[in-house]
């Protein structure tokens, strides 16, 4: 049979109901800051897909056999940024309980993306006549619409890989944008975990010391403070949202993006990273993402290295399901990691006190 070019690897859609994994793609570009193109990352990153094996030497994974995958059609990118992040709210809130990976598009979408998988909007919404379109509620500052959230991310940790913090409070005049999405995100309660940072402005860096919710890892740090990283992750507890900024990774490995920074993650620590997190620590994995690629002007370029990131995320999350420690919490009889190496939040303070000794 040939394979189905809407289809991550090209292989045939299982159907919704039944999905292991949901890919989503985002074609969205509204507020990129300096490289444009990343809303032909997700098309870029389905046509290279097909060029790779279904098997996974290092889990074991042939998604021949499982996961079963379904990509969905596109999201519309019409209109602003503020009504993307709402359809994107939408859309993906029925699809809760399904292990969702979203393909970017500006990281941007992260917003909608974690307030349509973290939420009970219904909890709170209702509140606002504003003509925002559904899943935005009161106004903020007479101005901007904040969407309204329940408490669910006051408990959500964000795992964020990344060279830039986002963590701006306005970007080139912008509340909604690639470089705020996270600053929106703490707003809202989440808990953020940044591994890779290596751009960010001096009030940004504040704000990332300030408060007792941010453990950043900077970049030029993370040799020497790598097994404390992977003990943070191990340690996570609760929901986590993962999202992959693939400039987090060093250019070396993916040029092919708006706003690249040397110094990035290689392709090994990268997979440390989603190791521990999926097969190591107890926490729910709520969804993912792997944002702000931007398609190489001559393919073969590094296409099917982006295509073979999005395929370790869904490995490594399937390896994880089978492991012991994967939804210890839903699963009383699974045994808890040792003592030794659980990190709670509060420990995070000590890792940012690290990374403040410049
Ligand atoms: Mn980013």
């Amino acid at each position: 049979m040939a394979p189905d070019p809407n289809q991550f690897l090209g292989l045939p859609p299982a159907e919704l109901e039944c999905a292991d994994a949901v890919i989503l793609p985002l074609p969205v570009e509204k507020t990129v800051s300096y490289g444009t193109g990343t809303s032909g990352g997700p098309r870029a990153i389905l046509d290279a897909s097909l060029q790779l094996e279904t098997f996974d030497e290092e889990t074991l994974v042939d998604f021949a056999a499982a996961p079963r995958l379904r990509t969905l059609p596109p999201i519309s990118a019409e209109g602003s940024i503020e009504d993307c992040l709402g359809r994107i709210q939408q859309h993906v809130r029925p699809l809760r309980g399904k292990f969702l990976l979203a393909l970017g598009g500006e990281h941007s979408v992260t917003y909608g993306l974690v307030m349509g998988l973290a939420a009970d909007p219904a909890e709170k919404m209702g509140t606002g006549s504003e003509p925002m379109g559904e899943g935005f509620g009161l106004s903020h500052s007479g101005e901007v619409p904040v969407p309204i959230f329940s408490d669910a991310p006051a408990h959500l940790t964000i795992v964020q890989i990344d060279a830039h913090a986002d963590l701006a409070d306005d970007l080139q005049g912008r509340h909604w944008s690639h470089g705020t999405v996270m600053r929106r995100l703490c707003e809202q309660g989440c808990r953020l975990l940044q591994i890779g940072v290596r751009s960010l402005t001096r009030s940004e860096y504040d704000f990332a010391t300030g408060g007792p919710r941010i453990a950043t890892f900077y970049a030029h740090r993370l040799a020497e403070q790598w097994a404390e990283v992977l003990a943070a992750l191990r340690g996570l507890e609760g929901d986590v949202y993962l999202t992959i900024d693939v400039d987090g990774l060093d250019p070396s490995v993916i040029p092919s993006t708006g706003t690249p920074q040397p110094n990035g993650l290689c392709w090994g620590q990268m997979m440390d990273v989603l190791r521990i997190l999926m097969t190591e620590s107890p926490c729910r994995l709520i969804g993912a993402d792997v944002v702000e690629f931007v398609p190489s002007p001559t393919p073969p370029g590094c296409d099917i290295i982006a295509a073979r990131l999005v395929a370790k995320v869904l490995a490594w999350r399937w390896a994880g399901k089978r492991s012991p420690i994967c939804g210890r919490g839903r699963d009383a009889g699974c045994p808890a990691p040792p003592a030794r190496i659980r990190t709670e939040f509060r420990e995070f303070r000590e890792f940012r006190g690290h990374n403040t000794e410049l």
